[in-house]
């Protein structure tokens, strides 16, 4: 570029020429403009505001508001400087950077009066085009790995309609037998239920007897006991006949006192039949099989134990109870052992028992019962086995796979990258974890919550509601997606505590839409 001065009627006008275009253009101005900047007529601001003699562009005094006359001198504060940069890329600079001593055009055009600035655009332009070539290149061969993808993903996503159409067909099949199934329980189970019935009628009957036979024993016994203590044959039993009777000596000291009366009797002086078989008998009753040795007194320290624990318990009616509860608890190993083995024997019994039970045809029929109840259950499990594969075959199919479904083929796989201390995986469309290196679970850094990027929005992924930070929030990754020639994550950071970057490289984000690198975070 070359520096003139042109005389045009009376005005001198700064002119630059490019070598390259040929075209006389006033400095600062792109050639996209240059027939607004006309030397023949007065100049016009760009807004329209005002007009200037063609002798006030660039001559270091701003006259329009929108600095429009000044785009080769830093006189307007909003003017704009274009640089050509022959070589490299043209550029727009504030024009107040205008000979500021700093280079800011790679062609020095806008530090002509400092003269501190060389050209430098055929290396920069060199190197832009080196790059510019890499990336294309890249983009070419990621291009066609690309499209191996997209068949890959159309033909998987063929694969998944068609198992999803005969799920669907399993699926009606699996319920139609769960209908069928269900139908014939309910039938079995119908007449196991009435054949049972007359088994039940049986059983609560010989219940009830047993339970009334039992009753009669008890009374049977009270009124013997009645009897031997009313030794005066009145028919009443007196605070002198308990009184005559070891039986009732509860602390052994010889005599039946006041209060170890009191205790049988309660509140009346003497108890005619009724109260003694209602009240008075029940509270006898463990005194009388204790003189028969059919159970032991807690010892002497235990009663201090039990004192201390639960002062209020001095019915001796617990004592048996706890007793055997105390004997369960020191059982020894070989004793378990044994039990054990008795439960099993007695299983076994019972199971006999239960077999004998039954006449053969109503035997039969809960055979048949138990036969169908299984079969329904297992009908019932086949048709969650299809539902659930469904489901998850479905979810899969709405998922977003870009574009023309480019990331499909990705979705199963998983990716590794180790930095220092942790080890990252991220299984796209699935979820991201970390691990220490040095051993200890797995950290969940986020599920798959779908794709983030600015933009481009298959230039990132997210993943969040991972697992909740100690005092603080539940993690969450950002995935930027960038053009390589294979897939893979690249890095891993984390930027804020608990909030991830990974950067992950794949062909299938090959298209000339996608950044070929992460975009700063700043920028999003
Ligand atoms: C673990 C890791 C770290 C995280 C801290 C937060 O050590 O998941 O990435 O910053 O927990 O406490």
């Amino acid at each position: 570029m070359i520096n003139i001065s042109l005389k045009i009627g009376s005005m001198l006008v700064l002119f630059n020429i490019n070598v390259l275009s040929e075209i006389l253009r006033p400095r600062g101005v792109s050639i996209s403009k240059v027939s607004l900047y006309d030397p023949s007529t007065e100049f016009t601001c760009f807004d329209g505001l005002r007009k200037i003699p063609f002798k006030y562009v660039n001559d270091d005094y701003c006259d329009c508001h929108d600095g429009t006359d000044e785009p080769g001198t830093p006189a307007c504060p909003n003017g704009v400087f274009h640089c050509t940069n022959a070589g490299h890329k043209p550029l727009n600079i504030p024009s107040s950077r205008v000979n500021d001593g700093i280079c800011d055009c790679c062609d020095a055009s806008d530090e002509y009066l400092t003269g501190n600035c060389s050209d430098t655009c055929y290396v920069l332009g060199e190197e832009a085009r080196q790059q510019a070539k890499q990336r294309a290149e890249l983009l070419r061969q990621g291009g066609e790995l690309r499209q191996q993808l997209i068949s890959r993903g159309k033909q998987m996503k063929q694969e998944k309609l068609s198992r999803a159409q005969s799920l669907e067909r399993d699926k009606a099949e699996a319920e139609a037998v769960k209908k069928e199934k269900e139908i014939l329980k309910q039938e079995a189970e119908a007449a196991e239920s009435v054949a049972l019935e007359a088994y039940r009628l049986v059983e609560e009957a010989e219940r009830e007897k047993k339970q009334e036979e039992e009753k009669a024993q008890e009374q049977q016994e009270a009124f013997e006991h009645f009897q031997l203590i009313d030794s005066n044959q009145d028919g009443k039993i007196t605070a002198a006949e308990l009184e005559a009777r070891q039986t009732f000596d509860q602390n052994k000291d010889g005599v039946v006192s006041e209060d170890e009366v009191k205790f049988f009797l309660g509140i009346v002086e003497e108890a005619d039949w009724d109260h003694f078989l209602a009240e008075v008998y029940p509270r006898m009753k463990p005194f009388f099989m204790m003189e028969k040795g059919l159970f032991q007194p807690p010892s002497e320290q235990k009663e201090e134990d039990d004192a201390e624990h639960n002062s209020d318990q001095e019915n001796p009616e617990e004592w048996g109870e706890e007793e055997e509860e105390k004997e369960e608890e020191e059982e020894q190993p070989e004793d378990e052992e044994k039990e054990h083995k008795d439960d099993a024997e007695q299983v076994d019994l019972e199971e006999d028992e239960t077999k004998q039970k039954y006449d053969a045809a109503t035997q039969g029929l809960i055979d048949d019962a138990d036969k169908a109840r299984a079969d329904f259950e297992s009908a019932e499990r086949a048709l969650r086995d299809v539902e659930r594969e469904l489901k998850h075959l479905q979810e899969g199919l709405e998922k977003d796979y870009g574009p023309e479904d480019d990331f499909s083929a990705l979705d199963g796989e998983c990716f590794e990258y180790s930095d220092r201390e942790y080890t990252y995986k991220l299984c796209p469309f699935d979820q991201v974890s970390q691990k220490p290196r040095s051993g200890g679970a797995e950290t969940r850094l986020g599920s798959w919550s779908g794709w983030a990027g600015a933009g481009d929005k298959y230039s990132a992924m997210m993943y969040d509601q991972g697992q909740s930070c100690w005092n603080g929030p539940q993690r969450s990754t950002y995935v930027d997606v960038i053009c390589g020639l294979e897939s893979a994550v690249t890095t891993a950071s984390e930027p804020n505590r608990c909030e991830y970057r990974l950067t992950f490289t794949t062909p299938a984000a090959c298209r000339a839409e996608q950044p070929l690198e992460p975009i700063p975070h700043d920028e999003l």
